[in-house]
């Protein structure tokens, strides 16, 4: 891959895996492809949700409320989720078989008690930077292919918020998967479609 196009690598976590605590239909699938793929690129970058064990987005904070329901919060709707990748518990860890040594950073988000970060760039009040953006700008970076879980949250916000930043970015389709929780999957490909982002087979 050329020097200027960066793979990010989004939340291939335990939790999201078969058995963890938020886990996405066949995630682990997506383990060797992303390993294979990472080969292809000079800079990679890995996310890592990492939440307060008391973050506002799990259902377990709200009393009577249950996972996947929505409910308003100050900087929008937030979807409820089952309690997952803990700071430092073993959910939050990287999966066991990603093996991507040459990734130079691993950016965490979603550190904010009161603020969800599905996206790698913005946190959902919109506003807030995690600094990747200037990261991956100092690089020369123009370009991002996206990889990773969940196609439909972390992957289709990081991908858009990329072409807010004025980021080509294309997402490899056969190394994500999706949650697919009332049709987000479909709408998700529909708003990246329309914020510019290519959806790819292959690289
Ligand atoms: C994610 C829901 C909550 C994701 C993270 O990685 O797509 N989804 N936190
Ligand atoms: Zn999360």
């Amino acid at each position: 891959m050329d020097s200027r196009t960066a793979l990010l690598v989004i939340d291939v976590q335990t939790d999201f895996c078969a058995g963890g605590a938020l886990a996405v239909p066949n995630g682990d699938v997506v383990v060797p492809v992303i390993n294979a793929l990472a080969r292809h690129y000079q800079t990679v970058v890995i996310t890592q949700d990492w939440h307060p064990a008391d973050h506002v987005s799990f259902a377990s904070q709200h009393p009577g409320r249950s996972p996947f329901e929505t409910i308003p919060l100050v900087y929008g709707t937030q979807v409820l989720w089952p309690d997952h990748c803990v700071m430092d518990s073993p959910g939050a860890a990287l999966h066991r078989d990603l093996h991507i040594p040459h990734a130079a950073v691993i950016q965490r988000k979603g550190l904010n008690r009161l603020i969800d970060s599905y996206s790698a760039f913005l946190e959902a009040d919109r506003t807030t930077r995690t600094g990747l953006d200037g990261w991956l700008a100092a690089r020369g970076i123009e370009r991002v292919d996206l990889c990773g879980l969940a196609t439909d949250y972390c992957v289709a916000w990081s991908a858009q918020d990329a072409r807010r930043f004025g980021l080509e970015a294309r997402v490899i389709e056969p190394a994500c998967r999706g949650i697919d929780l009332d049709g987000s999957l479909a709408a998700a490909w529909q708003a990246m479609t329309a914020a510019g982002v290519a959806r790819i087979a292959a690289v």
